[in-house]
């Protein structure tokens, strides 16, 4: 009985001592404020929309962060496997040949390359050269050689961890024409002064769409490494 309570006295004492250092030992990437894709609606941010029902990844869609050079919407994340299931309902986006990915970001690591996958196939890459990017970023993506319904792997990676945020966004390629998608971004009517539409805005209701909520739920841990 006695040597018992010793023990376990010695292993909290242990614990104790340990709990710092494990705190100090998780790598640099382990950090859960990050970034997504916002527009088009991409899985995660449909997941915290609630648009479709899923687990823990409706709380922190900005956290889907693996190892570079994965291929799953998950990013290995077994808490968030929802994202891989293509079976789960999610929402198409009808988009022109030409499409806008824009991602918020939540921590503003600095950044190697954005890359975009279709079928296993690299489709785009932008390289930031190691910058420091701002709270949303956009990318023109040309989808030109891909037609019909596409899950397409965003992918974010950072240039000071070994890690990538991943983001899968389900497309119908060449549903909506370019001029077809944005009844909203007609000019205002009435006033003959108004300065031209910009080209880059008009075209693409999703630029009005209302940057997403913060999403709430349980408690947040702030990120690491940045
Ligand atoms: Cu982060």
């Amino acid at each position: 009985m006695n040597l018992n309570l010793r023990r376990k006295t010695a292993a909290a004492a242990a614990g104790v001592l340990a709990a710092p250092f494990a705190f100090a030992m998780l790598p640099a990437g382990t950090a859960y404020a990050h970034g997504y894709v916002s527009s088009p609606e991409s899985r995660q941010a449909q997941c915290a929309a609630g648009t479709v029902d899923c687990g823990e990844i409706q709380w922190e869609p900005q956290s889907v962060e693996g190892p570079k050079g994965l291929t799953s919407c998950s990013g290995g994340n077994t808490r968030f496997a929802d994202l891989d299931d293509d079976g789960k309902g999610w929402e198409v986006t009808p988009v022109g040949t030409t499409v806008d990915f824009t991602w918020t970001l939540t921590a503003q690591h600095r950044t190697s390359t954005w890359e975009y996958f279709i079928g296993g196939e690299r489709v785009a890459v932008v390289d930031d050269g190691g910058a420091q990017p701002p709270a949303s970023v956009t990318h023109t993506v040309d989808l030109s050689g891909y037609s019909g319904p596409q899950k397409l792997l965003a992918v974010w990676n950072i240039a000071d961890t070994p890690n990538a945020f991943y983001a899968c966004v389900d497309l119908d390629v060449g549903a909506a024409a370019a001029n077809e998608e944005a009844p909203a971004a007609e000019a205002p009517a009435a006033d003959e002064q108004a300065p031209p539409v910009e080209e880059a805005a008009a075209g693409h209701e999703h630029h009005a769409a209302p940057a997403p909520a913060e999403p709430a739920g349980p408690p947040k841990r702030l990120c690491r490494s940045s």
